[in-house]
């Protein structure tokens, strides 16, 4: 049986982290079974950060690389059969989802004033005290400092936010009105992009970014579908 080592579902999304949703999402998707831990502990984490499986016995951290694991140990039904260019667009969206808009929403969500409140409720307010006063401001400044190292908290707050709508357009004009990321069939990116456009567009976080995806109704109807189909 694999366990889930991820955060407990918050903002009436599977969870409020698009990595851990990413996860299981694919999970899902494949129809792998598996059992949920949601403790949100990432000081269990063996690299830190959530999510991460106990496979049988064999751990693995990061969601590309359990994603490799779980091909490698269960089959590749989504992308076994993807061509090249498929393969080559997969690599830039995911990279696009996680390697730059995850820091814009980021931004959103965890440095500005408006969107802290709602994240940190949503990530610490079940906790009991002392912990849900002491760990909200380290949290906040482990984030802010990760956003510095990145790159993306070098800009200011306008800059982010047409950074993070730059990347939305991308992904709504390459998505345009097909059914999958990729086309007629879904592919793991359909994970990722699912995990971080639903996060974008349902979390209670308003934002320019966040007002920006709503212009365009096909993501929000590719959201719905993905909901539909493996989370109903
Ligand atoms: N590259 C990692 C990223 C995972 C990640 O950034 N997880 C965040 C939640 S969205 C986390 O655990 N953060 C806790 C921390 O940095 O202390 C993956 O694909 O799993």
């Amino acid at each position: 049986m694999i366990t889930l080592h991820q955060f407990a579902p918050a903002f009436g999304l599977p969870n409020a982290s698009p990595f851990c949703m990413k996860l299981e999402t694919y999970l899902r998707m494949v129809g792998l079974p598996y059992e949920l831990e949601n403790s949100g502990n990432v000081l269990k984490a063996p690299k830190g950060k959530l999510p991460w499986i106990d496979d049988a016995g064999t751990v693995v951290a990061d969601t590309s690389l359990i994603i490799e694991h779980l091909k490698a140990r269960y089959g590749d039904p989504l992308d076994a059969a993807l061509t090249p260019l498929q393969r080559a667009c997969a690599t830039a969206f995911q990279r696009l989802f996680e390697e730059d808009l995850y820091w814009a929403v980021v931004q959103t969500r965890w440095i500005e004033d408006a969107g802290w409140l709602k994240t940190r409720e949503a990530f610490f307010g079940a906790m009991p005290v002392p912990l849900r006063w002491i760990l909200p401001p380290l949290a906040r400044r482990g984030l802010r400092s990760e956003m510095h190292g990145h790159g993306m908290g070098r800009h200011d707050a306008a800059q982010i936010h047409a950074i993070g709508c730059r990347d939305v357009t991308a992904v709504a004009d390459f998505l345009a009105d097909k059914p999958f990321m990729l086309g007629d069939a879904p592919s793991s990116l359909d994970a990722t992009a699912h995990a971080f456009l639903a996060n974008l567009l349902w979390a209670p976080v308003d934002s320019p970014i966040q007002r920006h995806a709503r212009t365009r109704p096909t993501l929000e109807a590719y959201c719905q579908r993905m909901k539909a189909r493996y989370f109903a």
